[in-house]
């Protein structure tokens, strides 16, 4: 990197971070997460950064349906205000209902006029499922229909993105017998569109695949469903902090036995992360540090990303082992099933991001097991 380019770098973070009102320091770490997060390779955090300065702030309109808000709810968290200061800077939010000061005809006169004045150009985000039952009739905005707004918005977009599992696939109001037939944004408007699926989604995949957008004039890779590679590839079971306890057979049993407390698998409790494509034990929900996330906290995976799985599917029912792949590491194997070694139980408590009492008295007791089990080993 010339130097030039390193000063013209510093100059774009130094704009943001004070329109954000944050440090330069603070936002290129979010510039450089969200090179992480997108997959990308060294040094295209100085592109995501003047990119972001020099966005033209596209017009986006944010349609809600059959849901329960919670996607809006998830990018806005009050108690983090850099996420939502971050994605009122980089786009321009021209219509959304729960967010707008508008109401009434002069919302619907604020979508008009942002669909004229951007034809063609704007991004058409939708939140919750459309119902095409009796006709659509089950949800109005405005006085018309869920599906004609629907059609009517996505007929000039420039891009449309699902966002939450609703939009996506139809989430929580399809589950049968689905009474008002919701359904996803690609089967009403009868093509591929980015979704961008979980209840709620993480909205730092929302603001990846955004920032992507600013950086490169193009939305990033997709797979069949419409999903962007870097945030649903793979499958939650490949990169979960507890599988090397399942490869081990350690299971919590139910919740608050032993295994529970010790943080092992929760296949047995119908943890869905072996049939479930989301990163999130990599990238963690609510800034609050790692393990952040349903398994990390102690929950089965519900596989509320997934269609046919999430809201479909019991929750305690075992999960289908889908696309199996090795784990990332293994146990030893001359371990019983239940047992650990003192560094291989300090390992583990320390990459599940157990609290530091909590993983000195884990490798304290799972370290008298290993003193216990030392002298048979050496008779072995
Ligand atoms: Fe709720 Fe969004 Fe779930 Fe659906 O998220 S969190 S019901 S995916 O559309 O508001
Ligand atoms: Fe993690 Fe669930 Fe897989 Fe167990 S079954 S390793 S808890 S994703
Ligand atoms: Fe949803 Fe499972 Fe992630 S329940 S939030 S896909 S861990």
């Amino acid at each position: 990197m010339s130097e030039t380019y390193i000063e013209e770098t510093a100059e774009a973070a130094d704009k943001v971070a004070s329109r954000l009102g944050i440090n330069r320091r603070e936002f290129m770490q979010f510039c450089a997460a969200t090179a992480t997060t997108l997959g990308l390779s060294g040094g295209a955090e100085a592109a995501i950064a003047k990119a972001v300065e020099k966005a033209r702030r596209p017009s986006v309109i944010w349609l809600h349906f059959q849901e329960c808000t919670g996607c809006s709810e998830s990018l806005l968290r009050a108690e983090h205000p850099t996420l939502e200061k971050l994605i009122l800077d980089v786009i321009s939010l021209d219509y959304h209902e729960t967010l707008m000061a508008a109401a009434g005809h002069q919302a619907e006169a604020a979508r008009k006029a942002a669909m004229k004045a951007h034809k063609g150009k704007y991004v058409l985000v939708v939140e919750g499922a459309i119902p095409v039952k009796d006709n659509g009739i089950y949800c109005k905005v405005g006085g018309q229909k869920a599906i004609d707004m629907l059609k009517e918005c996505a007929a000039d977009a420039a891009a449309v993105i699902a966002i939450g599992s609703c939009a996506s696939w139809g989430g929580m109001p399809s589950t049968e017998p689905n009474p008002t037939g919701a359904s996803s944004v690609g089967d009403v408007l009868g093509k591929t569109v980015v979704t961008i699926p979980g209840c709620p989604p993480n909205p730092y995949n929302f603001l990846a695949t955004v920032v992507h957008f600013l950086t490169f004039g193009s939305l990033p890779a997709v797979d069949q469903l419409g999903r962007p590679k870097f945030a649903y590839g793979r499958i939650i079971h490949e990169h979960c902090e507890r599988r090397a306890h399942f490869d081990a057979g350690r299971f919590a049993m139910e919740f608050g036995d032993e295994g529970h407390r010790k943080g092992y698998c929760l296949y047995k409790l119908g943890c869905k992360g072996p049939e479930t494509y989301a990163n999130c034990p990599t990238i963690g929900f609510g800034d609050a540090g790692e393990s952040n996330w349903p398994v990390g906290c102690g929950h089965p995976c519900i596989g509320c990303t997934e269609k046919g799985v999430g809201f479909a599917k019991p929750i305690h029912q075992t999960a289908v082992l889908r696309g199996m792949m090795p784990p990332a590491s293994y146990p030893r194997i001359v371990e019983e099933q239940g047992k650990a070694s003192f560094a291989a139980a300090a390992a583990l408590a320390a990459i599940a991001g157990a609290a530091a009492g909590g993983a000195a008295m884990l490798a304290k007791n799972l370290g008298k097991q290993d003193a216990e089990q030392q002298p048979q080993q050496k008779g072995e």
